[in-house]
């Protein structure tokens, strides 16, 4: 008996063993997915024979010594030595080259020669090929940018043991981290430590590590960063921190990274060197032009300016009676000799809110007008909704309401109302659901994505070609980035969906798991489910059925459905849920605020009737009964709590999911990963019963069997006070 035991202990412990990638050395996050850890052995014995030497067809530029740079530093990692660059081919060499570095690849008589033409200037080629009579594998694009994004191309497919991609292009211009970095280095909602910008150093001090976000960054194909807040201060654009944003974006530019700035509309006035900032006085005019040329005398390829103008008390045109378009217009035309844009943000909420106007309207209504009325080089940039940000929310009606005007998507990627970067949620779903909504607008329907990818404009506009999407940036001092080392997952989907708005959310888990964990299918398939269900399990505990903005005040963690006391109305929690004893939601039909009909005339028809809504956006568009008929056969009062339920469930499920990944996992990530959940358990639980309990309190209605009470009194949820919450900014 003893021995059979022991026996069955020691094959349980081989395989264990066996189990065990060769990686799980405890690693802190901080290389992302740019680990390059050793390969196996026959993926290595596959690897060598292609990258022999690195070979450089012509001269040598910062940018492409990055990308020689990152091929040596990841087959060093992969293969345990990194290949000698030589400036000869030979068989076996891995090429780097554009059309004028390598004039065959140029020749009417190429292969290569249209499919490099399509691909435009940052797009890449990678192909196993013949070279001067030698076999080669070749990394070839028009331009340098895009050799460095063809080389971590084909890095991550040898990391991942994929076939590399054959061609690629990116189907946005502008590709764009929004930091909300305040010049003192707290951020707003941020949860990964301090900003990664130490204004006070800069210029004469740069951080290593903003030559590391270069990388992690060009890796994807970001190409640009607004590096402060939207909440802007006007120092910003004093000399001094001009010369700090040049110093960072003299670090970032052989990455293919523009610098960008939140500019502060009140500016010249704040800083006494106006009298006024109303966009139509010629002095104000002036003074925006010459800051422009000053800018560019520092950073020639500084990229314009991100303003937030109106709204939540930001200075903006319309405290001079002028429009959003009259005051975009304004600082377009300081930085058009420049070739600079403007990203004109229509988050705005400033009027009408004490008339019972609904909040989800206000951005339509004032930015549908002036479509047609900004200047060419500007973009209007809508967030992913029309409230803000929430876990779920419909696509924003703007995305197929201003047609001629070409439309920047804002994400989120900070999780300001999920959870911070203590619970995980993987938003590539997220993002995925709003850039695959169909507008149902003419001329034969265009998704989210299609809009952004300009094809609603008109045929001048499209050729601008101004399209991009940006991210609000969840990343900080914190040594892993971003806080919870799952958070880089959505800094990894973003870029890439910026990249191809199309991708799939799921594919591009797959990918990262593989470069984050293990590319072993016994880690990265289960990472990769954990990811998948992890919004909804969020949307589940937090906000189901359509549900919104229900979360404390100022922090933005945590329930607090009761909240009414606000001095806005629509800042209160009660304003978007409606809850009465006659039922729940918020009426955006023709019998309440008709918000509905801002979209398409086939959704809106379709959505007027709770029966053909959505049950995930039901609430979102209808006031119901509580004893309201769901599909699954529950009543709506059963349905939330059934919800509620799932959702707690599936936050234990994430658990459980990741403990069963301990032996797969080098020891320090899991456990940091596995504090948060069982944190992440404790929070939903938390939601589930603050909320049930509140709700019960309005409706009076029992819990059907079954349903277990919440523990506790509603005033116990009441009573919770989270000071010190981080990303106040
Ligand atoms: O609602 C919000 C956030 C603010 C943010 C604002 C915005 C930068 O809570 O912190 O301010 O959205 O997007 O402008």
């Amino acid at each position: 008996m003893h021995k059979i035991f022991i026996k069955l202990l020691a094959t349980l412990l081989l395989s264990l063993a066996a189990a065990t990638p060769a990686c799980a050395v405890d690693e802190d996050g901080y290389d992302l997915w740019l680990r390059y850890r050793p390969l196996e052995r026959a993926a290595q014995a596959r690897l060598q024979p292609q990258a022999r030497t690195l070979v450089l067809a012509g001269k040598p530029s910062p940018t492409t010594q990055a990308a020689l740079k990152e091929l040596q530093r990841g087959l060093q990692g992969m293969l345990g030595s990194a290949p000698a660059v030589s400036a000869t081919i030979q068989d076996g060499s891995l090429v780097l080259a554009t059309p004028a570095m390598l004039p065959e690849l140029a020749t009417a008589s190429s292969p290569l020669r249209a499919e490099l033409t399509a691909l435009g200037s940052e797009g890449y080629l990678l192909r196993k090929t013949r070279l001067q009579g030698h076999h080669v594998t070749l990394i070839a694009a028009n331009s340098d940018i895009g050799l460095l994004y063809g080389a971590f191309a084909w890095l991550r497919a040898a990391v991942i043991g994929a076939q590399p991609e054959a061609a690629s292009a990116p189907k946005l211009q502008l590709r764009l981290l929004n930091h909300w970095d305040n010049l003192d280095r707290t951020v707003e909602r941020g949860y990964a430590g301090a900003s990664i910008w130490d204004w006070w150093a800069l210029p004469d001090i740069t951080d290593r590590r903003y030559v590391d976000y270069a990388r992690a960054n060009a890796s994807l194909g970001i190409n640009g960063t607004v590096l402060n807040n939207v909440n802007s201060k006007p120092e910003v654009l004093t000399a001094a921190f001009i010369a700090k944003a040049a110093a960072v974006a003299d670090v970032l530019r052989p990455y293919g990274i523009k610098v960008y700035l939140s500019a502060r509309f009140s500016t010249p006035l704040e800083l006494k060197e106006t009298d006024t900032a109303d966009p139509l006085s010629p002095a104000v005019q002036a003074w925006w032009r010459n800051k422009a040329d000053e800018i560019y005398r520092a950073i020639p390829d500084f990229g314009g300016f991100l303003v937030k103008a109106n709204s939540e008390g930001q200075p903006g045109p319309q405290d001079y009676h002028r429009t959003h378009a009259d005051g975009a217009n304004m600082l377009a035309a300081a930085v058009v000799p420049h070739k600079g844009i403007v990203m004109w943000r229509a988050f705005v909420y400033a009027h009408g809110d004490d008339k019972g106007t609904d909040r989800a309207k206000q951005a339509y209504d004032e930015f549908t007008p002036l479509d047609g009325k900004f200047a060419a080089n500007v973009m209007v940039q809508v967030k992913n909704g029309a409230i803000d940000f929430q876990p779920r929310e419909p696509f924003h009606p703007l995305f197929g309401g201003m047609p001629k005007t070409p439309l920047l998507m804002e994400f989120q990627i900070t999780k300001e109302y999920l959870g911070f970067s203590t619970d995980l949620a993987y938003l590539g779903t997220m993002f995925e659901e709003t850039l695959h909504s169909d507008t149902k607008r003419a001329p034969q329907g265009l998704t989210v994505a299609q809009v952004i990818e300009g094809k609603a404009l008109p045929e001048a506009a499209r050729q601008a070609g101004l399209t991009g999407m940006a991210g609000v940036a969840n990343i900080g001092s914190d040594r892993n980035w971003t806080g919870h080392h799952f958070d880089q997952a959505n800094w990894y989907a973003f870029g890439r969906l910026a990249w191809d708005p199309q991708a799939s959310a799921r594919a591009i888990a797959v990918e990262w798991a593989a470069q984050t964990f293990s590319a072993d299918a016994r880690v990265t398939a289960p990472v990769v489910d954990i990811m998948m269900m992890s919004r909804e399990t969020v949307v589940d505990y937090m906000t189901p059925l359509g549900l919104h903005h229900m979360m404390g005040t100022g922090h933005h963690h945590g329930p607090a459905p009761w909240v009414d006391n606000l001095e806005r109305p629509d800042w209160n929690p009660v304003y978007y849920h409606r809850a009465a004893r006659d039922g729940i939601g918020f009426d955006r039909t023709a019998s309440g605020t008709n918000a509905l009909a801002q979209y398409a005339p086939e959704i809106a028809r379709q959505y007027a009737d709770p029966r053909t809504t959505p049950t995930q956006l039901l609430l979102w568009f209808h006031h119901l009964p509580w004893d309201y008929a769901m599909p699954s056969g529950r009543t709506l009062w059963a349905e939330l709590l059934h919800r509620y339920d799932t959702g707690v469930r599936g936050a234990r499920e994430l658990q459980s999911r990741w403990m069963a990944l301990r032996p797969m996992i080098d020891e320090r990530r899991h456990d940091e990963v596995a504090q948060r959940l069982r944190r992440q358990v404790a929070n939903a639980e938390l939601w589930r019963n603050a909320c049930i309990a509140y709700f019960q309190s309005i409706n009076g209605l029992p819990l059907p069997p079954g349903v277990t009470p919440p523990p506790k009194p509603l005033d116990y949820y009441k009573a919770i006070q989270v000071p010190y919450a981080p990303g106040r900014g």
